[in-house]
């Protein structure tokens, strides 16, 4: 039997974008070998690999890289379609459905960062942006559904799972809570049970270390006014 290609991801232990990638591939039993980036001094094989954004995750498959963690995830879809966990639905329109989805919550990064980056004075008001789109996500994408997709996790509950875990420290460390129970119950409802999913329970960033770093972070931004 001839072997399969080895599968490698470079990653950063506090991505979210990475750990999509590393729930992708749990879900699908698919082994591969985890190789952590030091950011601040990326190694010349993922500059290799990603020459155009230099970012984590890459994901090296057979010594073809893909990058852009949603592209990485349609190709983990699309190359080992027939595992354990579907994360499309097969229908055409519910996979367009699906993908308006992923693409709102990455047209609605920016106001996330503007939320975290905040000064004291614009806290509230761009906590007030991001409930906003949270509020659509919930009313128009998850409804009355355990997960986006129904009643199994998929590609749209890979997509948000920052809210589940990233965003708690974000809202820590900016000191606003926006997603609570009694703003946004159902999504607040899809958190928990995101996170008592066995792969996803069993690969998270340790919750201090992440606070830490999202403190370190938040602080440069307030010394650097960087935007
Ligand atoms: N759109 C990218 C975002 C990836 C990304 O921003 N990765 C960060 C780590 S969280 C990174 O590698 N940053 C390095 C840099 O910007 O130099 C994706 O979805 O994969």
């Amino acid at each position: 039997m001839e072997e399969s290609p080895v599968v490698q991801l470079y990653g950063f232990w506090p991505s979210p974008y990475v750990y999509r990638v590393i729930w992708a591939l749990k879900l699908k039993g698919i082994e591969y070998e985890y190789i952590e980036e030091n950011l601040p001094t990326k190694s010349p094989s993922l500059l290799q690999y990603n020459p155009v954004h230099k970012k984590v995750p890459v994901l090296v498959h057979g010594g073809k890289p893909v990058a852009e963690s949603m592209v990485i995830l349609e190709y983990i879809e699309e190359t080992w379609p027939d595992q354990r966990n579907p994360l499309l639905p097969s229908d055409p329109y519910e996979r367009a459905t699906a993908r308006f989805w992923i693409d709102f919550g990455q047209r609605k990064r920016l106001a996330v960062f503007a939320f975290f980056r905040s000064s004291e004075e614009d806290k509230e008001k761009t906590a007030a942006q991001v409930l906003e789109a949270l509020k659509i996500i919930e009313d128009r994408a998850l409804g009355d559904k355990k997960f986006f997709g129904g009643n199994r996790i998929g590609l749209v509950d890979l997509s948000f799972g920052w809210l589940a875990h990233w965003f708690g420290a974000m809202q820590e460390t900016v000191g606003v809570q926006v997603l609570e129970p009694n703003n946004l119950p159902r999504l607040h409802r899809w958190t928990m049970d995101f996170k008592q999913e066995p792969v996803i329970k069993e690969n998270l960033p340790d919750s201090k270390a992440l606070l830490a770093h999202f403190k370190r972070l938040r602080e440069r931004f307030t010394l650097t006014k960087e935007i």
